[in-house]
């Protein structure tokens, strides 16, 4: 089995099983490129298990997430249909290994364009240990993509570059921030994915659902919870955890 092969493998045991992994030993030497195609490995055992490509997440498009990884590019990962929870729906723990929510903003693609807006929540969940990785480590992981809910869309309004974002849990606010944490302007974002992607030879399909990034830092899902976004101009998106 080819290294690629043999890390796509741990990483979807790791996820299927619900059981973190360790960080790769030091001479798996995984470069960039590399975690990507293992990454693609990785959401083809998920395709060859009947889940549908639905569209693209980006990750680390805040300067603080940037910061925190020692970083200044951004990365992307893949969303399947067997992903998404709707809105007000429920996400059960034991389905996920350690998930953390993310206040999002999602746009919907058609023809290379920005068709919709809606907010956004991303559930993540590291396939290793603690959320401990190297940049190859959760490109290969996916960019810990693991579920994410839309709220309503709509058309895009004009300016969404610094809209007020609250998080809260249980109706109390957590997290605060704004639109303007996503690259500046969360409508970079298409920008960025088909640049990042066509360099691994994906292109956008129409109809695409592309997630900008987090507007905060993620916060760890805890059991009987409810969570819910709320972006200024755009309304809100929800779950439950169970
Ligand atoms: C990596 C994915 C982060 C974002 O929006 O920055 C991400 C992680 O922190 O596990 O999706």
């Amino acid at each position: 089995m080819s290294t690629t092969d043999h890390l796509a493998r741990r990483l979807d045991d790791a996820a299927t099983s619900r059981t973190a992994i360790p960080q790769f030993d030091a001479d798996t030497a995984l470069d960039v490129p590399t975690a990507y195609r293992v990454q693609q490995a990785v959401v083809d055992h998920r395709l060859s298990r009947g889940e549908r490509p639905v569209g693209l997440k980006l990750g680390l498009t805040s300067r603080a997430k940037m910061a925190q990884m020692g970083v200044d590019e951004v990365i992307w990962g893949r969303l399947t249909d067997a992903m998404h929870i709707s809105d007000g729906g429920t996400l059960r723990l034991s389905a996920h290994i350690h998930p953390k929510a993310e206040p999002e903003v999602a746009f919907l693609v058609h023809g290379g364009a920005i068709t919709a807006v809606a907010p956004a929540l991303e559930v993540i969940d590291s396939r290793y240990v603690d959320f401990r990785f190297t940049l190859p480590e959760v490109i290969a992981d996916n960019t810990s993509a693991s579920g994410f809910v839309l709220g309503a869309w709509q058309p895009l309004p004009d300016g969404i570059d610094n809209l007020g974002v609250l998080l809260e849990v249980d109706g109390r606010p957590v997290q605060t921030g704004s639109t303007a944490a996503i690259l500046g302007d969360p409508r970079r974002a298409l920008a960025e994915a088909v640049r990042l992607a066509a360099a691994s030879g994906v292109d956008l399909a129409d109809d695409s659902v592309l997630l900008a990034g987090a507007a905060t830092a993620a916060v760890r899902l805890r059991a009987g919870s409810h969570v819910r976004v709320t972006v200024d101009k755009l309304g809100t998106a929800s779950l439950r955890v169970a």
